[in-house]
């Protein structure tokens, strides 16, 4: 079985350290094809920072279905793009931020979620929604800490003691079940902090693997009917001319 796990911001750090969180739990027999985006920003952390993202995402993912992959995990938290990259994948597309949201539900009644900066708060609150865990998604915290700070996640031992305190704030204050790191680059630190935390903590890149080889394996693809069609094929103009569907 072949998985993508697209990495949709440009760092080329956090592609890799999302690559080793895939391989650590792949299946033998699974094969992880890494791809990260030849465009866009260097994190994503903002409305706009997404917008930029999504076409090198799309490109991404069209590369994999030409590779015929048996499912595609868009690792970044924000599940960016995720409806637009089932409307014209042939596999199953996980995002992370589902994934991890709905193994959380399958560990403790309620989770929590840490993420990196405030700003990112919104959009995790949002997504858990949107998905219908309004109620067992306790609460979205901020450790503070910048995307690319987490490119040092497995080396700074600083990066380790900052998420582990909102870890503990969260767990204290909410008394939840379960954690849920809010961003693919905190994935080297999730065996850590469920070292020391006493609740399991959920990395959406480890599960989203697990899930996509769960889905594949019962022979499910995306939808291409009702609300999962393929999009009309349609003039697409100007920058975005090269990503015009044929039929
Ligand atoms: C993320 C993530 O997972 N990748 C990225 O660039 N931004 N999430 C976040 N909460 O900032």
């Amino acid at each position: 079985m072949k998985i993508q796990i697209i990495n949709p911001n440009a760092s080329l750090a956090m592609t890799e350290e999302i690559g080793h969180a895939a391989r650590r739990v792949a299946a033998q027999g699974t094969h992880i094809m890494l791809t990260g985006t030849a465009s866009g920003p260097a994190s994503i952390e903002s409305a706009f920072d997404e917008a930029l993202a999504l076409p090198g995402l799309m490109q991404a993912v069209e590369q994999g279905r030409r590779e015929g992959v048996h499912a595609h995990v868009v690792a970044c938290f924000g599940d960016p793009g995720l409806q637009a990259a089932r409307e014209v994948a042939d596999a199953p597309v996980l995002g992370i931020a589902q994934a991890a949201m709905h193994a959380a539900c399958l560990l403790a009644p309620r989770f929590s979620v840490i993420t990196t900066l405030q700003r990112t708060v919104s959009t995790a609150e949002r997504l858990a929604r949107l998905y219908g865990f309004e109620y067992q998604c306790r609460r979205v915290h901020a450790t503070g800490l910048p995307v690319l700070a987490l490119e040092a996640a497995a080396t700074d031992d600083r990066v380790f003691a900052q998420v582990r305190a909102c870890a503990e704030r969260a767990i204290e204050e909410d008394g939840c079940g379960a954690l849920v790191l809010g961003c693919a680059g905190m994935a080297p630190l999730c065996a850590r902090l469920s070292g020391v935390l006493g609740v399991p903590v959920i990395d959406g890149v480890s599960v989203a693997v697990k899930l996509a080889e769960a889905l594949s394996g019962a022979g499910l693809s995306a939808s291409k009917r009702g609300d999962g069609a393929r999009p009309e094929a349609k003039p697409v103009t100007g920058i975005m001319s090269a990503f015009a569907l044929s039929d």
